[in-house]
């Protein structure tokens, strides 16, 4: 009997395959003697402008198939004159800049692509890009935000005060409400640049058939629909012409939905120019100087708010390093400004920011998406309150909890979807409450107590969250149940580690009711799903779980009233079970009283094929009434369903985490005791999967908020781009155990009250650290604020000392 999997934890059935190494990405791809391999020249300057660039030793040497610069794009037909695409545009965003797919006369980051080599193998294309001469002219960088404010130089001469756009956004007025509160305070708060570091780099493979005048691209891309949009428009070619399948993906976390990336446009051209395949694998170096980065943001904040801490005025400015490019708009930012206010209603609020330029790599969205400086700002705030106040910092929060009976609650803000930003359920005092329990909130002073009168610092922190998931504009799926009676599933949307084999085939096995087993799910694939828009925000299991629902039912009204055809009987009468369509209530071995799915497959089209044992012969033949069309007129042949899902606005998930701390009052090493969090991303479809993607935020959030910076030196140097130099938590540094409970409350927006959770793990962390860390050090003094993220014992140890010699 199939029992609903909607809600249990199936294991993931793609671990089989990524556990014994069969998982297969882009560079398993293509890995024939044929293939040719392409190797990239970047700049070694953060900014520059071209004198010139000499390839003449590269002409002669054996293996090159070809080397490009700027004129050589500039020269092909189409030309590929023009900068790389803005994807998302904003009114604010006045000077948005994109950068070239070969710079063209200046470079801006260190790590900028400058030429392209085509070659036999990347032995030779990497020799042959060392053999390139290219004469710059140094110019002055613009390196981190107080450089970028103070605008004394420009990273885009034609982009003054290097500043690409200022958005501000009012509720009420916020100065007035400050100005006349009971009590005010200011904080200035900062955050580094961090990025995303998945196992898999960027990775592109393509191969152009002459005999089909079409272009095949693999690529490791969080967007294959964005990916063979914007080749068909750079190459100018329909879109009918261009496939783009994304098989497994070593990990996103955000920045493989920026497209196209030089070498993802690159790689299809020179395959149809020299009508080979051509091959582009990322190593680690050129991930860290030329792929993306997030994070770094300065922010003032002033509040007004009364005796019992609750918030009468919120005063935001957010200065945000955008680095050299905006080719994703103003996303991160946008999200930084209005995900700040959480769980919270703030009564009067303004937030201003300015996105500005660095001769840094450019900045797109990591996992959080601005969220972690947000909450950071949020958190921080509270915490402070508190302290002020003299009041224990959960119940600061709580005096300001949107309360579950004000949803829907519209924030009077635009989202990033050009939407209001209006939430569409949740329980935030039930999830505090379940949060004080699970780390021991009200039994943690006792223990601190216990631990200071032996010499030992153990803090506490919390931080609250609100997470805009599931943004539209749309998802599809196509279900197929094959003759077989297996069922096919496609969605356009692309996957990275998240489990949608297994999620999307519990959706199906619900809908349809056929054995989990049986359920095959394909992403990512556009010959499979033309129209996608693909995986961020937190997006899938809302956009695409809701459209596979759609479509699984789609098909089931079909399976429906082919059987009841079949069977002479009424549809309402029948139900499916195990992939068996059956009258309710005829006892399991009556004759004619049920098909299998397969069957009714095979029925769906009239032109059949049969077998015949005796001939050993396969044999064709059409079924139906002579007098009529083979295929009624409302009818299709074959057993599929296709559907969409477009929701009104995004959903919104939420949680808190806690975690308790210890620092050594010696070495100021920071150990975590105890990481505990509640999540609310609406129905679960699997508890599993979400709790190992909040596992996996978490570690991400403990790299963020203790160890992971880019260490950009004045004149531009990413001086730490390796794993050598650039920290990251290994298992050793990441929670033992990490404590996880769930609340439920639906989304009324979907048809599975879905919201997503994808990202939720990482975004409160540097908040919760912060909070934690503080906490500790009153323990053995006065104490002192923590107002910059991340820190390393030796900051920590540096604080201390200057609290003491002040
Ligand atoms: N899920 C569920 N029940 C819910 C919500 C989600 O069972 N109520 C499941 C989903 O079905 C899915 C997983 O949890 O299997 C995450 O779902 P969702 O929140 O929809 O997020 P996405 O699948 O859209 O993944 C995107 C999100 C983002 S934006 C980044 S970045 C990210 C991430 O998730 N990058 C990841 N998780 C990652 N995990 C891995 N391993 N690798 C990455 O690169």
């Amino acid at each position: 009997m199939t029992t609903k999997l909607m809600g249990q934890k199936v294991q993931r059935v793609e671990d089989q395959r990524f556990l014994r190494g069969h998982g297969r990405y882009v560079d398993d791809v293509a890995v024939d003697a044929q293939t040719l391999h392409a190797a990239v020249l970047r700049s070694p300057h953060a900014h520059a402008r071209i004198v010139d660039i000499d390839v003449s030793a590269v002409l002669d040497l054996e293996g090159v198939h070809a080397v490009w610069t700027y004129e050589d794009l500039a020269e092909l037909s189409p030309p590929m004159a023009e900068p790389l695409p803005l994807l998302i545009p904003h009114p604010a965003l006045t000077h948005g800049r994109t950068q070239y797919a070969l710079a063209k006369d200046e470079v801006n980051y260190m790590g900028e692509a400058v030429a392209f080599v085509v070659a036999e193998d990347r032995y030779v294309a990497e020799d042959a890009v060392g053999l390139i001469r290219v004469e710059y002219a140094v110019l002055p960088p613009v390196v981190g935000i107080p450089a970028a404010r103070a605008a004394e130089r420009l990273v885009h001469d034609d982009v003054p005060a290097n500043l690409g756009a200022r958005l501000e956004q009012n509720v009420g007025d916020a100065p007035a409400a400050i100005a006349s509160a009971p009590h005010r305070l200011a904080l200035d708060l900062t955050v580094e640049r961090s990025a995303c570091m998945p196992m898999e780099g960027r990775g592109t493979v393509a191969r152009w058939d002459p005999d089909l005048n079409r272009l095949q691209a693999w690529t490791s891309t969080q967007t294959s629909t964005g990916v063979r949009a914007a080749l068909a428009v750079k190459m100018g070619l329909d879109l009918g012409q261009v496939d783009v399948i994304t098989p497994d993906v070593g990990g996103g976390f955000g920045v493989k939905i920026n497209h196209p990336w030089p070498e993802e446009l690159l790689v299809p051209l020179a395959a149809r120019v020299l009508g080979r395949t051509v091959k582009f694998t990322e190593d680690r170096r050129e991930h860290f100087i030329s792929t993306a980065h997030e994070r770094g943001q300065e922010q003032h904040i002033e509040v007004g708010f009364d005796d019992d801490g609750r918030l009468l005025g919120l005063d935001v400015m957010l200065w945000h390093d955008h680095g050299a490019y905006t080719p994703y708009g103003l996303i991160v930012p946008i999200i930084t400004s209005t995900q700040l206010l959480g769980p919270y209603k703030p009564q009067n609020y303004r937030v201003v920011f300015e996105s500005l330029y660095t001769n840094t790599v450019m900045v797109t969205p990591y996992r959080g998406a601005g969220r972690p400086q947000a909450c950071y700002a949020m958190e921080r705030t509270m915490d402070a309150i508190a302290s002020y106040l003299g009041k224990d910092r959960a119940e600061v929060r709580a005096a300001n909890f949107i309360q579950p009976d004000e949803f829907p609650y519209d924030h009077g803000l635009i989202f990033q979807d050009g939407r209001e930003l209006e939430y569409d359920s949740g329980d935030y005092p039930a999830s505090l409450e379940k949060l004080k329990t699970l780390v021991g909130w009200d039994e943690f002073p006792a223990f601190q107590a216990e631990m200071a009168a032996q010499g030992r610092r153990v803090g506490i922190g919390l931080a609250c969250y609100v997470e805009g998931t599931g943004v539209g504009p749309y998802e599809g799926a196509h279900v197929h149940i094959e003759t077989s009676g297996k069922v096919k599933v496609a969605t356009g949307l692309t996957t990275q580690g998240q489990g949608h084999a297994t999620v999307f085939a519990q959706l199906v096995a619900d809908e349809l009711g056929v054995r989990f087993e049986d359920v095959e799910v394909v992403t990512g694939d556009t010959r499979r799903m033309p129209y996608a828009v693909g995986t961020f925000a937190s997006r899938a299991a809302v956009m695409s779980g809701s459209a596979i629902h759609l479509a699984a039912k789609r098909a089931k009204e079909k399976v429906l009233k082919i059987a009841a055809d079949a069977l002479e009987v009424d549809e309402k009468d029948l139900q499916i079970v195990d992939g068996v369509v059956s009258v309710v209530g005829a006892p399991p071995d009556s004759v004619g009283a049920s098909i299998d799915l397969g069957t009714v497959s095979v029925l769906s089209n009239p032109l059949r094929y049969a077998f015949d044992e005796a001939s050993k012969r396969a044999t064709q033949f059409q079924v139906g009434d002579p007098g009529k069309p083979p295929v009624p007129e409302d009818e299709e042949p074959g057993l599929e369903g296709k559907d969409f899902y477009s929701p009104e606005r995004a959903t919104f998930a939420s949680g808190m985490h806690a975690v308790i701390v210890e620092t050594d009052p010696e070495t100021a090493e920071i150990t975590i005791l105890k990481y505990a969090v509640v999540h609310d991303c609406g129905n679960l479809i699997n508890p599993m999967i979400v709790e190992g993607q909040i596992h996996g935020g978490v570690a991400q959030g403990v790299g963020g908020a203790l160890y992971e910076r880019m260490a950009y030196d004045e004149s531009g140097q990413l001086l730490n781009a390796s794993f050598m130099d650039f920290l990251m938590p290994y298992v050793t540094e990441v929670p033992d155990g990490i404590d996880i409970d769930h609340l439920e409350t639906p989304s009324p927006l979907n048809p599975l009250g879905i919201k997503g959770a994808g990202e939720a793990g990482v975004i409160p962390s540097a908040a919760v650290f912060a909070a934690a860390i503080e906490d500790a050090e009153r323990t053995a003094s006065p104490g002192f604020a923590i107002t910059a993220m991340p820190i390393s014992p030796s900051e920590l140890f540096a604080l201390r000392r200057s609290k003491e010699s002040s």
